[in-house]
């Protein structure tokens, strides 16, 4: 005797990815390149060797990309420098842009 095998509910999948966008940091000529390393470890997990690095990138090149990220978490990053850079009185921005 066969037996078929009937699902009560339909699970509806999302396949797609999340769009990811680029969180890109600005250079400014007041910002310490201390303070920038910091933020990059604390805010974005980098190594301090690699937070140098991303540090130095962008006081040469004008800007550069720290990661890429879902809304939600690149929005909450750029809240965060936002806020260490206020209360440290520097005028560090970061930006995101789609990917
Ligand atoms: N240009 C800054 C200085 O010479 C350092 C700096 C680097 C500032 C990166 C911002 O996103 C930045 N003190």
């Amino acid at each position: 005797m066969s037996e078929k095998v009937v699902y009560k509910e339909d699970t509806m999948v999302n396949y797609e990815k999340p769009k990811m966008y680029k969180v890109i940091l600005l250079n400014d000529d007041y910002t310490t390149m201390d303070f920038v390393v910091e933020v990059l470890v604390e805010v974005f997990h980098k190594s301090p060797a690699d937070a140098t690095q991303i540090m130095l990138d962008v006081h040469q090149k004008g800007k550069g990309i720290v990661g890429a990220y879902t809304y939600d978490i690149a929005s909450t990053k750029i809240a965060q420098v936002e806020q260490m850079a206020a209360t440290r009185e520097y005028p560090l921005v970061a930006v995101m842009e789609p990917e």
